[in-house]
């Protein structure tokens, strides 16, 4: 994944059509679409071909089978032109393994400590391991909490220069500025953006935040 916007649009609509026309409308201010189960599940995943065609797009599929399982569910995602996926680091260093290898050339990211208040019961408690495992499967990145922007930099001094996307912004209660200045390199958001009245206006309204960051950094 590219990163230069330092944002990732969360396509959690049901519509295709809307999804469709929310993507193109946004499209100059975001790196990245995440697209994950609920528009899977009510647009196929013909969606992911579709929506790449015009960037790229990172299923978040939270992939967290047995190695063969995990490469059968990567290999069908890539297939149909994801250009990243989001996996577990929970069922262990092979079963992440299996999804880098079955990537090829697309990013894998780990989920480390979820964003919600529900991440610190279990999450939280191995994000280290996490992303350790990250690193040492070969994997392009991290997810972590921008609800928690200190865990952003503890986990930064554990990955390195892989990348950090962060989600958890606006609707969850976490600033935009807060988890990059932290150390990750951008931010997930979804409802404050799909939810607008006008989602490019948001979306740009963010872009202004994440500049204004870059400057205070
Ligand atoms: O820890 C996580 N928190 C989180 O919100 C890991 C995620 N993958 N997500 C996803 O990010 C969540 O499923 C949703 O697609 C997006 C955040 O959306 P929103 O809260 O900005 O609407």
């Amino acid at each position: 994944m590219r990163i230069a916007r330092r944002l990732v649009l969360a396509l959690d609509v049901t519509d295709a059509r809307l999804a469709a026309s929310i993507a193109e409308a946004t499209r100059g201010h975001v790196d990245a679409v995440k697209v994950g189960w609920p528009l899977v599940l009510a647009a196929g995943l013909g969606i992911v071909s579709d929506l790449s065609r015009h960037g790229y797009i990172l299923c978040d599929f939270k992939v967290a089978d047995i190695p063969n399982t995990n490469r059968l569910i990567v290999e069908q995602a890539v297939a149909a032109g994801a250009g990243g996926i989001i996996c577990q680091g929970f069922p262990g260093e092979d079963s992440v393994r299996a999804c880098v290898d079955a990537a090829g050339r697309a990013d894998v990211f780990v989920l480390t400590e979820m964003s919600h208040p529900g991440g610190v019961e279990f999450t939280a408690k191995h994000a280290e391991d996490f992303a350790r495992i990250a690193m040492r499967a070969g994997a392009s990145g991290i997810i972590a909490p921008a609800t928690r922007p200190e865990r952003v930099k503890a986990l930064r001094a554990i990955v390195g220069d892989l990348l950090i996307l962060t989600p958890g912004v606006g609707a969850q209660g976490g600033s935009p500025a807060a988890p990059l200045l932290a150390g990750a390199d951008a931010i997930i958001v979804g409802r404050a953006i799909y939810e607008a009245e006008r989602p490019a206006e948001a979306a740009e309204g963010l872009a202004r935040e994440i500049a204004s960051a870059r400057r205070s950094a």
